[in-house]
């Protein structure tokens, strides 16, 4: 079975290289028919933040200055993070005095505005293919989903009618690269690879020249997470990158995060510094059906102005959906 990672990493690409992971032989099936963000286990659990805002506002009282501290200790607390927390709080405030009203239902209901108003101004939950091929590269840090979610991906789009294939540029084991291969085979699409320590510039260009010839739709890239150092990790990135452009222009046309939501605020730094240097495009959240208080969405979106643009809700095939901000906010304030 797939080991879960859910400890906090301290550097956002810090390494360990040393740790071998068994390679899983399977991919999980799907559980449930795909229902959207919504259905797909968000509602089984709740984020925390609501319950505890409840508490805090309860229903009609109004808020005085000391229930906005504990409201901005709660925000932080879900992993909003601080900066972005003093900003929403103050926006809601602004609301509130303007005629938003004073119970507690009108401050929660001002703070989920504020927060959809943010997801949406990054263009949260909006992700277009665009003309074939579409070379989407997708990068992290180690053990976040980069090759689950591919899998999951490279199945959404198969189902919808895509041509797609799957790129092998974790070259640093060959357990990534078989697991990539593992997917590809449950998907049913080809997967493009060298052996383990080749060039992942080389599996690039590879990836891009066979989009062409077989007129694929989309070219799904994976990408180490797990270098020496930081350094290492992101001038590697930056090569797969410029091997991509040079052979075509325009591409890669996405450039996909993969974040676990439950790292928390480490989220942000890891989004800050692969936004920095690898010129992200969106985000995918993982991890949203454990124990992620999710918060980290709304700050990398404030904070980045990155858009959001998928959810991973488990491990199996079928457990990813487009990012959905109405229903992501509907779950972060449930109570
Ligand atoms: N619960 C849960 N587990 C996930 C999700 N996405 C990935 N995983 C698990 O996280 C672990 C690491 O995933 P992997 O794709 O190998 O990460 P990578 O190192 O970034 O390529 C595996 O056990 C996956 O099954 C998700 O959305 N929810
Ligand atoms: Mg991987």
């Amino acid at each position: 079975m797939f080991r879960r990672r859910t400890e906090p990493q301290t550097d956002p690409a810090q390494a360990d290289a040393a740790d071998a992971e068994p390679v899983p032989t399977t991919v999980p099936r799907p559980a449930r028919a795909a229902t959207g963000m919504a259905g797909m286990g968000l509602r089984a659990r709740p984020s925390g933040l609501g319950s505890r805002l409840r508490s805090i506002l309860g229903v009609g009282a109004p808020a005085t200055e000391a229930t906005w501290d504990e409201v901005e200790e709660a925000l932080i607390a879900a992993d909003v993070g601080a900066t972005t927390t003093l900003d929403l709080v103050e926006a809601a405030r602004q609301r509130l005095r303007a005629g938003g009203g004073r119970s507690g239902d009108d401050v929660r209901r001002a703070l989920a505005d504020e927060v959809r108003a943010r997801l949406d101004a990054a263009g949260s939950g909006i992700f277009e293919l665009g003309p074939a091929p579409a070379i989407i590269l997708f990068v992290g840090v180690n053990g976040t989903g980069k090759t689950t979610t591919i899998g999951k991906l490279a199945w959404r789009l198969r189902n919808e009618g895509r041509n797609v294939a799957l790129a092998a540029a974790d070259t640093f084991r060959a357990a990534a690269i078989e697991q990539l291969r593992i997917w590809g085979e449950q998907v049913g699409v080809p997967v493009i690879a060298q052996r383990a320590g080749a060039d992942p510039g080389a599996v690039a260009f590879d990836a891009v020249a066979a989009a062409e010839s077989r007129g694929l739709d989309a070219v799904l890239v994976d990408t180490a997470g797990r270098l020496q150092n930081k350094t290492q990790l992101m001038a590697e990135l930056a090569k797969i990158r410029t091997v991509i452009e040079r052979r075509q222009a325009g591409q890669p046309r996405h450039v996909l995060l993969v974040l676990d939501a439950t790292t928390g605020q480490n989220g942000l730094l890891q989004a800050e510094a692969f936004s920095r240097e690898a010129g992200v495009t969106g985000i995918v959240l993982t991890k949203l059906d454990g124990s992620a208080k999710g918060g980290v969405a709304v700050a990398v979106a404030d904070r980045l102005g990155v858009p959001i643009v998928f959810a991973g809700v488990g491990e199996e095939i079928d457990a990813l959906a487009p990012f959905d901000p109405a229903a992501y906010v509907e779950w972060l304030f449930a109570a």
